[in-house]
């Protein structure tokens, strides 16, 4: 984890511009922390102009509730956390997510890009859909996924109620995973007003040939030593 780093985005500001403020339904409030080896092209936006809509049905660009993440630079494989904070709105918020561009900085080819929600950070992530007690359903717009979750360079989607693992494509070093597009629900916690949740990014690397061939020498090994 020596790569981690804390940095606080300016996401309050953004969103003062562009949230009406509301205090009846759940909604995106804050951007507490980016944690990992990350470098964000620009401060998230958070738009909150339909209050409990799940489920939005609609085409992502139509949802009332947007999350822009405009680009990431990834220089480590190790995961990177978004702390995000969460307030109460009455009901459930279908968010419109558009991850942007993630540029490879990491030095070694990627074969995909995984998203999960959960709680906790670093070691201490946990992967759930009730993150906390009087949490129940922050999902990926599960089960109805719509709208369609979707990426240009990494096209293959596997898509859990907490996880969407995006294949289907090679991202050489230099070269970016664009067009990443989801939908997540946000529920209220029930006893609290607020609580913090984390999605957590994690890129997953091409094995290097000499790692290929050295899995692949095992498994003869092992082939072998059974057939004595
Ligand atoms: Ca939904
Ligand atoms: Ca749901
Ligand atoms: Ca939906």
């Amino acid at each position: 984890m020596k790569d981690l780093q804390l940095k606080r985005i300016a996401f309050i500001a953004a969103l003062s511009v562009c949230m009406p403020l509301h205090a009846e339904a759940a909604y995106i409030s804050d951007l507490v922390a980016v944690l990992g080896p990350g470098t964000l092209t620009s401060a998230p936006t958070a738009d909150t102009t339909d209050l409990n809509n799940d489920n939005f049905a609609g085409a992502g660009i139509d949802n009332g509730n947007q999350i822009n993440f405009e680009g990431i630079t990834i220089t480590d494989l190790q995961p990177i956390d978004f702390v995000i904070e969460a307030t109460n709105s009455g009901g459930t918020s279908e968010y419109f997510m558009n991850f942007g561009t993630a540029v490879n900085d990491t030095g070694v080819a990627w074969k995909g890009l995984r998203l999960e929600l959960g709680s906790g950070t670093g070691f201490d992530f946990m992967r759930t859909t009730n993150p906390f007690p009087g949490v129940v359903g922050l999902d990926f717009d599960f089960p109805d996924t719509d709208p369609t979750v979707s990426s240009i360079d990494l096209p293959v989607v596997e898509h859990t109620a907490d996880m969407i693992f995006f294949t289907g494509g090679v991202i050489a070093p230099g070269e970016s995973a664009t067009g990443q597009q989801l939908s997540l629900d946000l529920p209220d916690i029930g006893g609290l007003m607020t609580y913090n949740f984390t999605l957590r990014m994690e890129v997953v690397a091409i094995p290097e040939p000499s790692m290929v061939a050295l899995l692949g020498g095992i498994g003869c090994v092992g082939v072998f030593r059974r057939r004595r």
